[in-house]
């Protein structure tokens, strides 16, 4: 009997983002199944992003959905889904480090 292989919380982690990129991706027919069109950006924000989007400015995601598009064509790639990931983890970990200062020994 092959033995089962229990993924890592890394490996996990990479597969919810695989997951939920492709649950909104996939929303609209008319739309490829692979990018995020501005629609399927919105609802995959207020829906998975919510404390995020709560207290923003009007705006400010239509800027945000700009800035992510590197490529200007109106959707966002995987990759340039990631940036978004990447970004808000970086902010996630730098208010995370800043409340809880490193003891000194
Ligand atoms: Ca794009």
């Amino acid at each position: 009997m092959a033995k089962k292989i229990t993924p890592t919380e890394t490996e996990r982690c990479i597969e919810s983002l695989i997951a939920v990129f492709q649950k909104y991706a996939g929303r609209e027919i008319t739309n490829s199944r692979n990018t995020l069109s501005k629609t399927e950006f919105l609802a995959f924000m207020n829906a998975e992003l919510p404390s995020f989007t709560q207290n923003q400015e009007p705006g400010v995601l239509d800027r945000m959905m700009k800035k992510l598009d590197l490529n200007s064509d109106g959707q966002l790639t995987f990759d340039e889904f990631l940036n978004l990931i990447g970004g808000l983890a970086e902010a996630c970990h730098a208010s995370f480090t800043r409340a809880q200062p490193v003891k000194k020994i």
